[in-house]
């Protein structure tokens, strides 16, 4: 790296990095990210996302084409939404879309499938030597003991068993690691929370399950081992641990992030009060605008970070 008379490049070098943990990139000669329909060769990533600074995630591909057309919107960016385009329609996958220096992903449901693509992007970030990146999961989930509609920032992701924890089966052992995510940054999205009307949020800790009916203890999958007593009991123990609500991917997004050297937040909507009921009977324009408020808030913070309000 030269640095010039301004020292530009070295105020640039020094800014956080994205760490790939993987001594076996370094002597692969071209990297195909397969699930992205991207590669090392058949892509120039520096020039394609080398200004990504903000990257949000969310389960619902159709979500996260609606969160890049309002961040166009709220960004002021020149041009006409309907012609962002998927980055990945090669593949039906994942979806990916990017507006000025936000990037904005699908990741499906539950844990392997974010983990796939937090693998690919965590790869396509460092490809692209992109620095000084926060990243957001912005999601659903059902919410213990608060009014439907909460959007709860996350303090601790934690495991079933309200551990800060994820583990990772690897070559038939178990690895642990942290789940911490950025202090700042869930604090930072707090504040400006206060700032927005209509926003109801609050901090707490976020469980993550394998499983969306008995995993999260509701009374009506297609199986159910427990009475209704032993559900509420279960949630009980978990809001008496801090947990606010309960989704299904953050404990691996927050352990990979953390491990690449990602600023990460997780921010997610309540949809129901489970100590209410299991069933997700709200109408479906009142869902509409609640998975709007995750996207607010976050677009309120990148404004913020990028001095536009
Ligand atoms: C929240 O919503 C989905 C299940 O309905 C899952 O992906 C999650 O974490
Ligand atoms: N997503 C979940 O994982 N759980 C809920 O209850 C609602 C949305």
């Amino acid at each position: 790296i030269l640095i010039n008379c301004m020292g530009t490049e070295q105020e640039d070098y020094i800014k956080p990095q994205i760490h790939v943990k993987n001594p076996h990139l370094d002597l692969m000669e071209e990297d195909i990210l397969y699930h992205f329909n991207l590669g090392t060769k058949t892509h120039n990533l520096p020039e394609m996302f080398g200004d990504v600074k903000f990257v949000c995630v969310g389960g619902s591909a159709n979500r996260m084409r609606a969160f890049a057309k309002f961040m166009h919107q709220e960004l002021g960016l020149p041009g006409d939404t309907d012609e962002i385009t998927d980055i990945c329609e090669g593949t039906d996958r994942y979806s990916m879309y990017k507006v000025g220096p936000v990037l904005s992903i699908s990741h499906g449901m539950g844990v392997p499938s974010i983990s796939i693509m937090l693998h690919e992007l965590i790869k396509l970030l460092h490809h692209a030597s992109c620095r000084d990146v926060n990243i957001f999961r912005i999601g659903t989930s059902g919410g213990i003991g608060l009014a439907p509609g909460t959007v709860v920032v996350t303090d601790k992701a934690v495991d079933s068993f309200f551990r800060p924890q994820f583990d990772q089966v690897v070559l038939g052992k178990v690895i642990v690691r942290s789940t911490e995510l950025d202090a700042d940054l869930a604090d930072e999205l707090l504040q400006y929370s206060r700032e927005m009307p209509d926003l109801p949020t609050v901090i707490g800790n976020t469980m993550c399950t394998y499983d969306f009916y008995e995993g999260q203890g509701r009374l009506d999958g297609a199986l159910c081992s427990f009475s209704t007593e032993e559900k509420l009991e279960y949630l009980r123990k978990a809001y008496d641990a801090g947990v606010r609500n309960i989704e299904m991917e953050s404990t691996v997004f927050a352990a990979m992030c953390r491990v690449c050297n990602l600023k990460a937040a997780v921010v997610c909507v309540t949809l129901l009060n489970r100590f209410d009921g299991d069933q997700i009977s709200t109408p479906h324009e009142v869902l509409v605008e609640y998975q709007q408020r995750p996207q607010c808030l976050v677009a309120q913070f990148i404004k913020k970070t990028l001095g536009l309000i």
